[in-house]
């Protein structure tokens, strides 16, 4: 066989069979495709015989297909499975080879199979790909890792198969070795946010303002042409106008109120709490999708006397307007909290990640993909030292243009009884950011009580312990 392709595709299900035909109805590539069971590789190549594909049976046709510098996109599942495709590969790749690691890796495999790989001097790129099986098809939101050599061969191949964004590629090579992989799974866990964010948002429409999923849905599309506008409002609108088939009830009254997940959301929240870095509307959504599924004990749930009171609604269109601005501004943190995420994440592992190039490859292809990340990108390109995007002059005059609404939302839905985890923490991410003094003083005074773990003092350096169970006098210790 020549060794006639530029590219190749491992793992041939959904993801790495779309993959494989954007490639290749890019001009300039030829893919090579392998799979592990043949019957995907031959039905992609007669369902498409338009790609053209060089099709293997085994891995060594496959790699003996690749023209040097190899390149092979993995597409398989995350943990043993992308460890063995790694290693059949890494086995007879050669020097300066690349092996891209497409699927959804935890960014610390990532790192480790970087080590291992380029120690046999192969290139490793863990990249995230965002954007589902039609971000695949037709443009996805691409986020490499790996070293600045292997990104020269491979950047101008990712940028031809990208989701496009006011005529820019979305993809940029976020750092080295994990990088990629890290800010796709803070990606992901804002996305949790993001769909908690409008889950609430319909809840209070439809529980205190009595709007049915149509009517929600038209509110959506209204909020679309925005500055909410964003693929998941839109996709929003459709699944609350969707009618089921079988009862002729709105088909969100017919899904049961479970939420599944697949765990980069919950890798989000791990990984902000080793950083110590806080993503509490991430963990509001993850957290919520856990209370969903808690069956039985939601069953159990007694009929309380909760002291919940009717929201008393005087004008439905200011009603709405104020649920828009909640949402917005509840957003907004939640984006915040998510760009600090990947600050602490970059800080920690040595990654020089441009938070402004992050916000402008997620403007088109991926889940999240919405106008307002230029927003973003606009805040971290004047100031790439932002300390938050809650101190970005446009984002200042945001929050404060819908802080009256969003205090009113909140409280008036915790006094309704309708639940509102992802909205609440945010209101008060943003209160306990702004706070001159927290109570955390208190906190570390009866941590200093119980466990002799000393403080520090406003007025003087030093560590200090007072001798609580002494005669109360302080001693400094540092
Ligand atoms: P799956 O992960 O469901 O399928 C795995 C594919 O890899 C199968 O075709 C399987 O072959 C093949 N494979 C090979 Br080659 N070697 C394998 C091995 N040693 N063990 C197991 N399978 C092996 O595919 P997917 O849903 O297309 O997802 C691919 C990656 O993309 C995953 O990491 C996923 O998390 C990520 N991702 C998915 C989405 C999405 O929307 N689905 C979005 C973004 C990222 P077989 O035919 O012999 O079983």
């Amino acid at each position: 066989m020549s060794a006639a392709a530029n590219i190749g595709v491992v793992g041939l299900a959904v993801m790495g069979s779309n993959l494989a035909r954007n490639l290749a109805s890019r001009s300039g590539n030829k893919v090579a495709i392998y799979n592990r069971s043949v019957e995907k590789t031959n039905d992609l190549v007669a369902n498409h015989p338009e790609a053209n594909f060089i099709a293997s049976d085994s891995i060594d046709e496959f790699v003996a297909s690749l023209a040097k510098p190899r390149i092979a996109i993995i597409m398989v599942q995350a943990g043993f499975a992308t460890d063995a495709v790694i290693t059949a590969l890494s086995e007879r790749f050669e020097k300066d080879d690349i092996i891209v690691d497409g699927g959804n890796a935890l960014y610390t495999d990532t790192i480790r199979r970087e080590k291992e790989v380029s120690a046999k001097n192969i290139h490793f790129v863990g990249a995230g790909i965002s954007g589902g099986e039609e971000g695949a098809l037709k443009g996805p939101s691409i986020m490499p890792g790996g070293s600045k050599e292997a990104y020269e061969h491979l950047g101008p191949i990712l940028r031809s198969i990208a989701a496009v964004a006011e005529d820019e590629a979305c993809v940029t090579h976020i750092g080295s070795d994990g990088a990629g992989h890290f800010v796709k799974m803070i990606h992901n866990g804002i996305e949790y946010a993001d769909m908690q964010l409008i889950a609430e948002a319909y809840d209070i429409l439809r529980k205190a303002g009595g709007l049915n999923p149509i009517e929600i849905s038209r509110v959506l599309t209204e909020w679309n042409a925005g500055e909410l506008e964003s693929y998941l409002i839109e996709i929003t609108a459709e699944v609350l106008a969707q009618v089921d088939q079988k009862t002729g009830e709105p088909l969100v009254d017919v899904i049961l109120d479970a939420a599944g997940s697949k765990g980069t959301g919950v890798w989000t929240v791990q990984n902000a709490l080793d950083l110590g870095t806080p993503v509490s509307g991430i963990a509001e959504a993850v957290f919520a999708r856990s209370l969903s599924s808690q069956a039985a004990q939601r069953a159990g749930a007694p009929e309380y006397s909760a002291g919940d009171t009717i929201w008393e609604i005087a004008d439905q269109g200011a009603f709405i307007e104020d649920v828009r601005q909640a949402l917005y501004a509840s957003k907004i943190v939640a984006y915040a909290q998510g760009f600090d995420a990947i600050g602490a994440g970059a800080l920690e592992n040595n990654w020089d990640i441009n938070l402004g190039e992050v916000a402008k490859i997620w403007r088109g292809g991926c889940i999240i993909r919405a106008q307002f990340l230029n927003r973003i990108s606009d805040a971290y390109r004047q100031d790439s030292k932002l300390l938050s995007l809650l101190f970005d002059g446009y984002f200042i005059r945001a929050i404060e243009d819908a802080a009256g609404a969003w205090r009113q939302v909140v409280s008036k839905a915790s006094l309704a009884g309708i639940p509102i985890p992802a909205f609440a923490s945010s209101l008060s991410y943003f209160d306990g950011l702004r706070a001159e003094r927290l109570p955390a003083a208190l906190v570390q005074g009866q941590r200093d009580f119980f466990g002799a773990h000393t403080y520090k003092r406003v007025d003087m350096p030093g560590a200090f312990h007072t001798l609580w169970s002494g005669d109360k006098s302080e001693i400094q210790t540092d």
